[in-house]
């Protein structure tokens, strides 16, 4: 492949999609080499394929608010690959969602839903609609519009969403309920369900737990152990939330959270069970405030306007959204001594964050890899779908601990620098690349 005529390409065919060219021109430069020496992918023209995304559906949907006001709002699903199973990914209802947000999330979701080793292609949705101060009754008329449209390119064998920003399992349940009153069935077309009617147990949990199982391969590759470390963790949402859980439990100490308003420290450790029960709490105000913490908790101090990077932590943990992390924190956190920077968000990084990071030699995980948790649990969860029956916390918890140890094996396999530096990144990309690569060749000329 020649990387130069490809970037080029990418950055003409996509105009003003910078979220889009930034993700694909990441892997684009990492697969290079290994695509040169493996002439079979130029041969079927594998990596110009797939760049296109196989399908994007842009739909209207309008409602009514409490006020009895029409109010119309974009609704997206991009089908991005379907090489190793039915299209597979979140819908992300926030106010910054764009055709450039959801075709850069469907791209990576192909690669981290390879990763998982489950049969699942990749997908991505959503809306620009805005949950913050939203009634209740609001959120339920606008989840039936939105499935209205969505029910038309969605099943449980083509396309299975699931939530993201702003779809958790209140979102899940409506848009499940509208999917069944129209089509009369009770399949599992979305995962995330409550466990009463199809969820998984471990699902809420799955995307902070299995980045926290990704780090402790991260530290063991190194000879370190969790316990003890001082994490930064950005957002208050479900993520974030997970991962405080899990490093709580292995003894790390978890000392910041933010929010759009600015974020809280507390050097006691956000890691009681009151306080992360609380974390949840705040989340379901849809106020998207962190501020109320530091009002509840005495020992946590509210930092308004400002990003957790500044925090003197040896880990951090972006738990919030794109772009999150910047070149200036990036330097900021290894000016204090940060030794692992582990995306729990999508593309939580600047490509210039990763840059500094790795000319830095710090350990660094990308989103598709570190937080492939949460998708391979919806995996899970379709598997139980289609087998009719449940398994344990326990279960699910050890299906979901080895997927994360294989990911992390394979990112060392494919990432591994002549100096012992894993290039996650690069071991992610090549990882993911071949099984969807070799999936298509297998199939033809189809997409
Ligand atoms: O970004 C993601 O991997 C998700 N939002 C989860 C997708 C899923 O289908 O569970």
């Amino acid at each position: 492949m020649d990387l130069k005529k490809l970037v080029a390409e990418l950055e003409a065919k996509n105009p003003a999609q910078p979220l889009y060219i930034q993700a694909a021109k990441e892997v684009l430069e990492t697969i290079a080499d290994f695509v040169n020496a493996n002439p079979k992918y130029d041969k079927y023209a594998i990596v110009e394929r797939v760049l296109e995304p196989e399908r994007i559906v842009k739909f209207k949907v309008t409602w009514v608010n409490d006020r009895g006001e029409i109010q119309i709002n974009r609704g997206y699903r991009v089908q991005h690959n379907m090489a190793i199973g039915p299209y597979k990914g979140g819908l992300r209802f926030h106010k910054t969602v764009t055709e450039d947000t959801m075709k850069f999330l469907a791209f990576e979701q192909t690669f981290k839903n390879s990763l998982t080793t489950l049969p699942m292609g990749g997908g991505k949705g959503g809306s620009d609609f805005d949950p913050t101060g939203k009634s209740e009754a609001e959120v339920m008329r606008f989840c039936q519009a939105f499935m209205t449209e969505l029910q038309k390119y969605i099943g449980p064998e083509t396309d299975v969403p699931a939530g993201d920003i702003g779809v958790g399992g209140r979102e899940i349940g409506f848009m499940y309920g509208q999917y069944k009153r129209l089509r009369g069935e009770h399949v599992g077309v979305l995962t995330g369900k409550g466990l009463e009617w199809g969820g998984s147990l471990i699902r809420p949990e799955a995307t902070g737990f299995g980045a926290t199982y990704f780090l402790q391969g991260m530290l063991a590759q190194k000879g370190d152990s969790i316990k003890g470390k001082r994490v930064a963790l950005s957002g208050f949402g479900n993520v974030a939330w997970g991962a405080a859980l899990k490093l709580a439990e292995l003894g790390a100490k978890v000392v910041t959270i933010s929010g759009p308003d600015g974020y809280i420290i507390d050097e006691d450790g956000i890691s009681t069970t009151e306080k992360i029960a609380y974390m949840d709490e705040l989340l379901q105000t849809r106020n998207n405030v962190v501020a109320p913490f530091a009002q509840k908790f005495p020992s946590a101090k509210f930092i308004a306007g400002k990003k957790p990077w500044e925090a003197k932590v040896d880990i951090a943990m972006p738990c919030a959204i794109q772009n999150e992390l910047t070149e200036e924190d990036a330097k900021t956190l290894i000016a204090n001594g940060a030794k692992y920077v582990v995306e729990v968000s999508n593309m939580g990084c600047t490509a210039e964050a990763v840059t500094v990071l790795q000319q830095a030699q710090v350990a660094f995980a990308p989103g598709k890899a570190a937080n492939a948790g949460g998708v391979a649990t919806s995996g899970l969860e379709m598997s139980q779908n289609a087998m009719k029956l449940s398994w344990t916390a326990a279960e699910v918890d050890e299906k979901l601990n080895g997927i994360m140890n294989s990911i992390h094996d394979n990112c060392v396999k494919y990432g591994k620098e002549p100096n012992g530096y894993i290039n996650y990144v690069k071991g992610a990309n090549i990882a993911g690349f071949i099984k969807v690569a070799d999936a298509m060749i297998a199939q033809g000329i189809a997409y």
